[in-house]
């Protein structure tokens, strides 16, 4: 060996651990690694939880796990925003009622690694609004300054990011004045990782002789790491009851809803512990999750996971049948995330996901850059949650509450296509239009019914459209771009 430290004693003995667990070949380069690099593998490979890996490897890296599911199949009941039948006016004021009192937290899951949008840095960095450009980050804040004045209390916002980008999400807060909020109401905190395996042989492939490599552990990650990070302490010691959970690449996100925190916490068959918000799916290919109950148990089921017939089945009057399109909006409880880690961090099944993963190649010792996928991911989703709520009162489950695409759904997530800043745009501004024709302010459209004009409206002028009421509105010239 060319250092000395850790001992040899203890290599032999973690070398003999790792070969326990079929993973002995971490060590193939110990000998030609520098002590800081000797440092960073044995922090790889303590941050695994090895006494899980011969699981982790049968089950989800030989084994192919199946998501489809097996029993009776049928759309969950919905609160929906256009139905009269429930009195959306009384849970608004519940909600209201619960931000009032300073009991919701904002939390943002941003940990992910924004591939398929192909932009280099955290997503929430990524300019999102259609004409000012600004960050996902500040559209949120912003909705927060807003809320923190109309509820005349600090939500405070917890951003959970990843490894890969949590010093480049905090960087970025800070460069930017936090976006006028009080840093003391941000909390940021990393997700955990998982060992990325190789897809053939089980084992854990190496980043770099000396590093391992890994994946963010999912957004069902967020569960486990609210609590590992202290961001669930801390809730409890704001007096925080409800958080208000949602994903960083959609512009049009309500960051707190008096509704939906008020459905969630007493409508009568709500467990109060993790309810959903959906829109109604615009096409069967639209790549949404849907709420369905399975056997009577209310879940997500991915689209990947559904069977043709299920996706594109039609109810008679010719909607689909399972249209509850999740859009990952989620108000849940601090008590259900504490109940979840009660036994230790809280597990949800795992994904795997098939990717190509650059890696060391064990016989010479390079980085290889595969051509095809090699390696499995496993990740977490937080929608897993869901069926365990409601355990201590079967009459109670989650809840689902269906809110207009329009309002508040317009993700980025692709480059080019569906889902992409453009189609975002678009629809960020048909919501503005939206609103000032309902003022009975005129908005030029084109003859196929879309804006002739692009528009956008800052959280802080309008959270919804009853803000721009008292608004001096601009003559809105076709073509132009406005800004409220
Ligand atoms: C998600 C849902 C899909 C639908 C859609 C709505 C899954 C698997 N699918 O699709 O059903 O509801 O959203 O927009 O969730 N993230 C982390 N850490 C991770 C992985 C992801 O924080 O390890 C965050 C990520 O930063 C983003 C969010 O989770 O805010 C969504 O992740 P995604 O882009 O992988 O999910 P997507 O778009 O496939």
């Amino acid at each position: 060996m060319t250092n000395a430290s850790p001992t040899s004693a203890a290599i032999d003995d973690l070398r003999t651990q790792l070969a326990a667990v079929g993973q002995d070949h971490i060590l193939t380069f110990w000998d030609q690694l520098s002590a800081p690099q000797r440092d960073l593998l044995i922090a790889d490979i303590a941050s695994i939880d090895l006494a899980h890996v011969p699981q982790w490897v049968e089950k989800y890296v030989k084994g192919k796990p199946s998501f489809a599911p097996t029993g009776t199949v049928e759309p969950p009941r919905c609160y929906a925003f256009d139905d009269s039948s429930w009195d959306i006016d009384h849970y608004r004021l519940i909600g209201e009622a619960l931000l009032r009192a300073g009991k919701v937290a904002a939390f943002t899951v941003a940990g992910g690694q924004g591939t398929r949008l192909g932009y280099d840095g955290p997503k929430g960095c990524y300019p999102g609004s259609p004409i000012t450009r600004k960050p996902l980050f500040r559209v949120f804040a912003e909705w927060l300054i807003a809320a923190n004045h109309r509820f005349g209390a600090a939500v405070p916002w917890y951003i959970m990011t990843s490894p890969l980008n949590h010093d480049e999400t905090v960087a970025f807060f800070e460069s930017h004045n936090h976006f006028d909020l009080d840093p003391a109401s941000i909390m940021f905190f990393a997700q955990g990782v998982m060992p990325s395996f190789d897809m053939t042989t089980g084992r854990i492939l190496l980043a770099d002789k000396h590093r391992i490599a890994t994946n963010p552990d999912g957004h069902g990650g967020s569960l486990r790491a609210l609590a590992a990070s202290g961001a669930l302490r801390d809730m409890r010691d704001r007096g925080i009851e409800q958080i208000s959970y949602f994903q960083v690449d959609n512009p049009l996100c309500r960051v707190v809803d008096p509704i939906f925190l008020g459905l969630h916490t007493a409508a009568p068959d709500s467990s109060g512990e993790m309810s959903t918000k959906v829109v109604s799916k615009v096409e069967p290919g639209e790549k949404v999750g849907v709420v369905a109950q399975v056997d009577g148990i209310t879940q997500v089921l991915e689209y990947s996971d559904l069977s043709a017939d299920l996706t594109e089945a039609r109810e008679p009057d010719g909607r689909l049948r399972l249209r509850a399109g999740n859009i990952a909006v989620h108000a849940i409880s601090v008590d259900f995330v504490d109940r979840l880690n009660a036994g230790g961090a809280c597990q949800l099944l795992f994904h795997r996901a098939e990717k190509k993963v650059p890696c060391v190649d064990l016989r010479t010792g390079q980085v290889t850059e595969p051509t095809s996928p090699n390696g499995i991911k496993l990740e977490m989703f937080v929608f897993d949650a869901i069926p365990l709520c409601g355990e201590n009162d079967t009459a109670k489950s989650s809840i689902v509450y269906e809110v207009d695409r329009v309002d508040e759904f317009a993700p980025i997530k692709n480059a080019k296509g569906n889902d992409s800043p453009a189609t975002s745009a678009a629809l960020q501004t048909e919501r503005v239009a939206r609103w000032l024709e309902w003022r009975k302010h005129p908005v030029p459209r084109s003859t196929d019914g879309t804006p002739d004009c692009t528009l956008e409206v800052s959280p802080i002028t309008a959270m919804d459209r009853k803000g721009l009421q008292s608004l001096m509105l601009p003559e809105i010239a076709r073509g132009s771009e406005v800004v409220l």
